[in-house]
């Protein structure tokens, strides 16, 4: 069973053998990129720690599971993150029994930069009590259509709010999109290059031997409250702003009416009905 553990960011999945402490898109880092710009934030890395470990005090997982975007320059990394991340996973280490990573495209050259014992798990994500995890900035392979539920980082969901006055703030969000598993089963074997005979459903089950059973999507919010996101709720006006990953783009994912959470659990409306206060 996976819980958002309102009011944070992070999720907690349940079975009878292990509790798992999901998280996602940490971005360390982050405010040193910044930095080289003459924009000066103080280093977020303790307190992105801070809260990890008090999440961890309070809930108690065996594990830790961070969806991707550990860090924030791209390709390599910064001198900052020489220091900030190796510091961050020996001091976390010592409050949970096991760390886990998966990749995302924030995270080239991460292996050095990691304490022993902290895992990375492959880019094609993991599979925790019958839901996939995954980053987000790539498709996942097609087996992960056996799970009911994904559940995914990389997108920094936030919602804008405008009133008349000219007020606009912006808040996290956890996102609950319905998935169609026929068409996710089509784009997952295109993508491999297996040619659908008769339909995808079938021609998944004789490819990888899983029945598709995903009906539900969940966007993470990012666990770096500093970072910023795109309004899911704002109109993109070019190509670029087109809303992050290939996942959320595919007609599969039905965006337009996902359920949209603040963090405190609040719902807010369906993404449809939030496109107003996304307006200029
Ligand atoms: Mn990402």
């Amino acid at each position: 069973m996976i819980t958002p553990l309102t009011p944070h960011p992070a999720a907690l999945v349940k079975t009878k053998e292990s509790r798992t402490l999901v998280v996602a898109d940490l971005h360390i880092g982050w405010e040193i990129a910044l930095s080289e710009k003459g924009i000066h934030v103080p280093t977020q890395a303790l307190k992105l720690l801070e809260k990890l470990k008090n999440l961890i005090k309070t809930y108690n997982p065996d594990k830790l599971l961070i969806l991707g975007d550990v860090k924030h320059t791209v390709a390599t990394a910064e001198l900052g993150e020489w220091q900030d991340v190796p510091e961050f996973f020996n001091e976390l280490k010592k409050y949970v029994n096991e760390v886990q990573i998966i990749r995302g495209n924030h995270d080239g050259n991460l292996d050095p930069l990691l304490p022993e014992g902290i895992k990375i798990l492959p880019s094609s994500g993991v599979v925790i009590d019958g839901a996939g995890f995954f980053h987000g900035h790539r498709w996942p392979p097609p087996a992960i259509l056996k799970c009911k539920t994904l559940v995914m980082g990389h997108v920094h969901p936030v919602i804008v709010l405008r009133d008349p006055a000219g007020f606009r703030i912006t808040r996290q969000v956890w996102v609950k999109a319905k998935c169609n598993q026929n068409q996710l089963a089509e784009i997952l074997l295109q993508r491999q290059g297996i040619k659908i005979e008769g339909d995808p459903q079938k021609t998944l089950l004789k490819h990888y031997r899983v029945k598709p059973r995903t009906t539900q999507l969940f966007i993470m919010p990012s666990f770096n409250e500093f970072l910023g996101g795109k309004p899911l709720n704002e109109k993109e006006t070019t190509e670029n702003e087109k809303i992050v990953g290939p996942i959320l783009r595919a007609e599969a994912v039905d965006l337009r009416n996902a359920e949209i959470y603040l963090l405190d659990g609040t719902f807010l409306g369906y993404l449809s009905q939030l496109e107003v206060f996304g307006m200029p």
